[in-house]
């Protein structure tokens, strides 16, 4: 997987900001209002899913920039009993997330805060989680033990692989809104990534920080380990997370870990490609394992990074996948296109709509298909009303023309008076028809093409 930042397809929408530029809380505003310059103009005339992500991620996004930066949520996500529960009171040396063996145990989310929780209340609040379900690290006891989380707000999730349909739609919704995400897992269930595998992507890809935890490592033999974990990696890499850290770990100390495994099955990443928290890989069975995640998480929460990272991600998918019903710019057609099938049809409705749709094809010439479409509906929309505003357009000629007839019939004698009467008429109609032309079909056309090159523009100014 690479970051989505740096694809935001830099041929069509090249543009200053160059994606791998670490984002700031400027850049993800100016991403905020190019979101949202492109849903005021084209929204009108896009699908109505791709809209609604999209709404829904500019007002993410706009929430979350209003709440504290120096916070970075982090939720610890999985299938049920794969400790994600364990690891949370590991992480907070508090028994605080009740530890089940009767599945699913987590019903609503456990958060804790390390340090400060000034700023920390409103992003919980946001997050919907219950007061008495928030925790505080980091107390003077601590020393400068949890210095390096500071700023961490940990979350315990519901499990995702729930038998209750609300934990799902919780942990749904909550993956929306946290900036990094540990998925656990255990050596039982991690094959379950292949069914995970367009949704763990989907996850990893929103945002910039992601990391794979195959918990539960003690209940394995030693000997077993490189081999679960090399087919954990392996199955991450066919689904598109190379990128992705894997740690080993185990969350209690119920059973010694097994020795420290070869660090060529834990990915080493590039960290110019995958981000801070990819910056360190390798693994490290047991509770050292923990170690390992803090390790992970310490620069990401530190550099207060993440947030704005999963924001860019988030608003970069978006954008793209709004990219893509964009192409070249909209051709510029005549007016005379239409006037002309307008007097070819002579009348008929059905060639009156025939010059309309022909009109809007030349309209919509390499365009995208949603475009294509939009702009044949607004050429025709009014169609059915052709003949008759046709046939008041002839009336209001021939009105003016009262004395025509006169002197065409003069100009039988005295041709140059004849020709010009016919001359003047003719003008007059074409005048007429191209402003029936003008208000039934060109305007509507135009309030399409419009909006489609303004988005158009934003987008390119991206
Ligand atoms: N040996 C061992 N047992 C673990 C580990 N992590 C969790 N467990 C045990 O696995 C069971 C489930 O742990 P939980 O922490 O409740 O798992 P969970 O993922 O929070 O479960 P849900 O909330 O139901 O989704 C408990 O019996 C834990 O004691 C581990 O690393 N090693
Ligand atoms: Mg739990």
């Amino acid at each position: 997987m690479s970051r989505k930042t740096a694809r935001l397809t830099p041929d069509r929408a090249g543009g200053a900001q160059r994606a791998d530029a670490a984002p700031t809380p400027s850049s993800v505003h100016a991403k905020v209002d190019t979101l949202r310059a492109v849903l005021d103009t084209a929204g009108p005339y896009l699908p109505a899913d791709r809209l609604a992500i999209a709404r829904a991620a500019a007002a993410r996004a706009s929430a979350r920039l209003e709440l504290s930066l120096s916070h970075t949520t982090v939720a610890l996500a999985g299938t049920t009993g794969s400790g994600k529960s364990s690891m949370f009171n590991a992480f907070t040396s508090l028994d605080r997330s009740p530890v089940g063996v009767l599945r699913p145990t987590t019903a609503e989310a456990y958060a804790c805060v390390w340090g400060d929780r000034d700023g920390g209340e409103a992003l919980l609040d946001w997050l919907g989680v219950q007061p008495r379900r928030r925790f505080t690290r980091e107390s003077a006891l601590d020393g400068d033990d949890e210095v390096g989380l500071r700023g961490m707000v940990l979350l315990d999730l519901p499990d995702v692989d729930s038998i209750q349909p609300a934990h799902r739609a919780e942990v749904d919704r909550l993956l929306e809104l946290v900036d990094v995400v540990v998925w656990v897992t255990d050596p039982q269930k991690y094959s379950d990534l292949v069914v995970h595998d367009g949704y763990l992507r989907r996850l990893a890809t929103s945002r910039g920080g992601f990391i794979v935890a195959l918990n539960q490592t003690d209940r394995l033999l030693p000997a077993n380990l490189p081999q679960v974990a090399t087919d954990l990696r392996r199955l991450l890499d066919e689904g598109g997370l190379t990128d992705v850290p894997l740690v080993a770990t185990s969350a209690t100390d119920e059973v010694p870990g097994p020795p420290a495994r070869p660090r060529s099955t834990f990915r080493k990443p590039d960290p110019a490609r995958s981000g801070p928290l990819a910056a360190t890989g390798a693994g490290i069975p047991g509770f050292a394992g923990i170690r390992q995640l803090r390790e992970l998480l310490e620069p990401s929460v530190a550099g207060r990074r993440a947030v704005l990272e999963r924001l860019d991600a988030d608003l970069v998918v978006v954008l793209e996948d709004l990219v893509e019903l964009f192409g070249g710019p909209a051709p510029v057609v005549s007016p005379s296109v239409l006037a002309d099938g307008f007097h070819r049809a002579n009348g008929s409705k059905e060639r009156l709509i025939e010059a309309a749709e022909q009109y809007a094809q030349h309209a919509a010439y390499g365009l995208p298909k949603v475009w294509f479409e939009a702009i044949t509906e607004a050429a025709t929309l009014r169609a059915a009303e052709l003949p008759a505003a046709l046939e008041r357009a002839s009336e209001r000629v021939n009105a003016f023309d009262k004395g025509g007839g006169w002197r065409r019939a003069v100009g039988a004698v005295v041709p140059g008076l004849g020709r010009k009467a016919q001359e003047e008429k003719d003008r007059r109609t074409k005048a007429e028809y191209a402003r029936v032309a003008e208000s039934y079909v060109i305007a509507p056309v135009r309030d399409v093409v419009t909006a489609y090159s303004a988005a158009r523009a934003a987008l390119m100014d991206l």
